[in-house]
């Protein structure tokens, strides 16, 4: 019998949650619990971490599941590498539903960085106006660089202020291209930070940064062990399908 776990906290998730609901597929959606209020799903639905590989291995055997997915964000690189590794013992068959990095137009004009310190590195050293759509926990780095004005997005609201000289919108999206065109425009942004995270939920900046002739510094995703990766809803639903019929 078919029972998934959807590690969840995407625009993917959310579409294959439906598909599977839709379908009667018996399964749980996962979140980490990382914002105050998560969009609602239409599964049955958990929030938080399991615990590290050990409590995921735990969770698999306890709730007997058959199939994982991960639609989690590419930069969520620490669970994946737990699920890789709980899914390998408990011999549980796991997916990725990943959508594909960004790829440069010809009009694009993007900086490819490593990761944020990189990121950091690659700001001019003159004052600038920089979109930093990276949410908020990985900004820190940047108050190395406090000469420059920051416009943050963030889901929640910040404790404090977590840069010296910054503006702060709270924004779930996903985002569109008017809305950022407008954004940018607002603020009289000069320089994007972001990572490339692929998909359509993110992917408004970058259009509006081609329109508006922005530089855009885009941070490679982290390196991850290899696994099965599918990037259409389709496939993911053929693959539950498929293994559910030999009864896996
Ligand atoms: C908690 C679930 C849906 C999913 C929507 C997608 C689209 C909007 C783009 C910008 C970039 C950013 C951030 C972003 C995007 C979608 C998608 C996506 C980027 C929610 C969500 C959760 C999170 C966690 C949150 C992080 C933060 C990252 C904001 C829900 C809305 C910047 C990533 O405050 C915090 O601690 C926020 C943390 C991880 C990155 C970071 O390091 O701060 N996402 N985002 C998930 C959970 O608890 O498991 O609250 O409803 C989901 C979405 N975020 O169903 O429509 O699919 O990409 N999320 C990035 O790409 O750089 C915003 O502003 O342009
Ligand atoms: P992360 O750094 O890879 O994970 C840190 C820990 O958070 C994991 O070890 C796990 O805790 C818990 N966790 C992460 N995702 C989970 C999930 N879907 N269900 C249950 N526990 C989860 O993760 P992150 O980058 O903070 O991302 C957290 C969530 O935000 C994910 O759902 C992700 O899809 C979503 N998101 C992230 C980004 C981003 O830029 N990182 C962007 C959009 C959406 P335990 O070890 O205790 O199990």
């Amino acid at each position: 019998m078919t029972r998934a776990l959807l590690l969840g906290g995407t625009t993917e998730a959310s579409l294959l949650a439906r598909r599977l609901a839709e379908a009667c597929i018996d399964a749980v959606f996962s979140y980490a619990g990382r914002t105050e209020a998560p969009v609602a799903q239409p599964l049955p639905t958990r929030i938080g971490g399991f615990g590290g590989v050990a409590g995921l291995l735990d969770y698999l055997r306890a709730e007997q599941i058959s199939h994982v997915i991960d639609a989690t964000h590419p930069f969520a690189a620490q669970m994946s590498r737990n699920a890789i590794a709980a899914c390998a013992e408990a011999g549980v068959p796991m997916v990725a539903f990943e959508r594909p990095g960004w790829i440069a137009g010809p009009q694009d004009r993007w900086t490819h960085v490593p990761d944020m310190d990189a990121a950091v590195a690659a700001l001019p050293d003159t004052p600038a106006r920089v979109f930093l759509a990276i949410g908020k926990q990985n900004l820190a780095g940047f108050a190395a660089e406090p000469q420059h004005h920051y416009l943050l997005r963030l889901v929640d609201a910040p404790q404090a202020a977590p840069l010296p000289d910054c503006t702060i919108i709270l924004s779930r999206g996903p985002f569109s291209v008017a809305g950022d065109l407008a954004l940018l425009t607002t603020h009289r942004i000069s320089h994007i930070v972001a990572k490339n995270a692929g998909g359509s939920g993110a992917e408004a900046k970058l259009v509006a940064a081609r329109d508006l002739g922005l530089p855009v510094i885009l941070i490679d995703r982290p390196a991850l062990p290899s696994r099965a990766v599918l990037s259409d809803l389709a496939q993911v639903m053929a693959w539950l399908g498929h293994t559910a019929d030999l009864g896996v």
